[in-house]
């Protein structure tokens, strides 16, 4: 199998065993405590600056204290001896995955798409100039690209368009295997990417704590913490 074309999307889950909380714990449908519209889409921002910019800050900070866990550790393992093509696709803001890479080499098919962008970036609201920041953002935080912008969160809100979708779509045509794991198939487009890996001939795996709503779309399903069935799972690849 190391030859073949694999597609591998990965959701909160995979960093769950990290301590990131992930999303839709609570049974009132809070995300993340808040309600989405308050503090992930562009009209919370311009109603409400401090309020999103301290959602995302407090977001940011908590990287400092969380590590990749063996989930994480294991994507960066397959990576380093996958022959070929491996597209990894994240709905994931942190930068555990990176940071997991970071560790080993990886082959030339290998890429790492933060489709919903990425919390230690900010991003230009006048030039879309995109850089790295580490920090808090201010609700104002003056742009040092444009005299008329201020910085926000490189972070792709409900009904923004996601990023790298032009590459993702042609990774999803050409798949050989396509994997979700730790995503509950609550959110678009990532959630359809599994009918475009069947309708391009892939065999679509879904690995998850537990079967989700999407279970009847995959040909198979690897239930656990993924912490615990990545490894296995994996390495038999
Ligand atoms: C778009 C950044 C147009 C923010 C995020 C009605 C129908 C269909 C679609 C829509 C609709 N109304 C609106 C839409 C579109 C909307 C959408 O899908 N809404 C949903 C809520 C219905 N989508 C959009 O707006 C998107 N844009 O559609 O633009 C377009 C599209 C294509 C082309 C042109 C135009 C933009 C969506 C992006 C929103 N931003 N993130 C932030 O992070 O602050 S989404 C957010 O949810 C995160 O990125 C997160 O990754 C993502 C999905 O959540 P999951 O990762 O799946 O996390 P969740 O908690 O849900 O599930 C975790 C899973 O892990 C669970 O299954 C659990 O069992 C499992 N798990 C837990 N622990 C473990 C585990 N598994 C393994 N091991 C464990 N230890």
């Amino acid at each position: 199998m190391p030859h073949c074309n694999l597609v591998i999307l990965t959701g909160a889950g995979v960093s769950a065993e990290s301590g990131v909380p992930t999303f839709r714990t609570d049974a009132d449908g809070l995300w993340l405590g808040h309600r989405v519209e308050e503090v992930a889409t562009p009209e919370a921002f311009a109603r409400d600056p401090a309020k999103v910019q301290g959602f995302y800050n407090a977001r940011r900070r908590q990287l400092a204290e969380v590590v990749p866990n063996p989930a994480h550790r294991a994507l960066a393992d397959l990576a380093a001896r996958w022959q070929g093509r491996l597209t990894l696709v994240t709905q994931n803001v942190d930068d555990l995955h990176d940071r997991a890479h970071a560790d080993v080499p990886t082959g030339p098919g290998f890429s790492l798409i933060h489709m919903h962008g990425e919390l230690l970036k900010a991003r230009c609201t006048a030039s879309g100039t995109v850089c790295d920041w580490p920090d808090d953002l201010a609700p104002a935080e003056p742009s040092p690209f444009h005299p008329a912008g201020v910085l926000r969160p490189h972070i792709v809100w409900f009904g923004e368009i996601p990023l790298e979708m032009p590459r993702i779509e042609a990774a999803l045509a050409e798949a050989d295997l396509f994997l979700s794991i730790g995503t509950s198939g609550a959110v678009y487009p990532a959630a359809g990417f599994v009918r475009a890996a069947r309708a391009a001939g892939a065999r679509t795996v879904e690995i998850n704590l537990e079967p989700t709503k999407g279970r009847g779309v995959f040909d198979d399903g690897v239930y656990g913490p993924a912490g615990e069935t990545l490894p296995a799972f994996l390495a038999d690849l």
